[in-house]
């Protein structure tokens, strides 16, 4: 080809990849209030006072729940924001990514 390059190789460089997307999930425990839950889900995650209560009840009886979906670099600061907040609380709250 024009540059040098064959064939398979030259279409495979030119295809970006789709950007992989991330859930972020709450993980229960015993202590952390479940106002301060529905705080976290508000305030990081944009949740109106309805759907951060039922998430935050689903985690709560299920054990582990779906906070959103995000491409990789924001769904880590989502989980990062959410731990350095429950931390800076005293909180032992949990939250973790997994691939979607
Ligand atoms: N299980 C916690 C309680 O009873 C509430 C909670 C919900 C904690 C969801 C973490 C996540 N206070």
């Amino acid at each position: 080809e024009g540059d040098g390059e064959v064939g398979v190789a030259t279409k495979t460089r030119a295809r970006p990849k789709k950007p992989s997307q991330f859930k972020v999930l709450m993980l229960n425990d015993d202590y952390t209030p479940m106002e301060f839950v529905v705080m976290v889900l508000k305030r990081f995650f944009h949740m109106d006072m309805e759907q951060a209560t039922r998430v935050m009840l689903h985690v709560h009886q299920r054990g582990v729940g779906v906070c959103g979906i995000f491409p990789y670099e924001i769904a880590e600061t989502k989980v990062n924001q959410v731990m350095d907040f429950a931390r800076q609380n005293q909180h032992p709250l949990q939250c973790t990514l997994e691939k979607a």
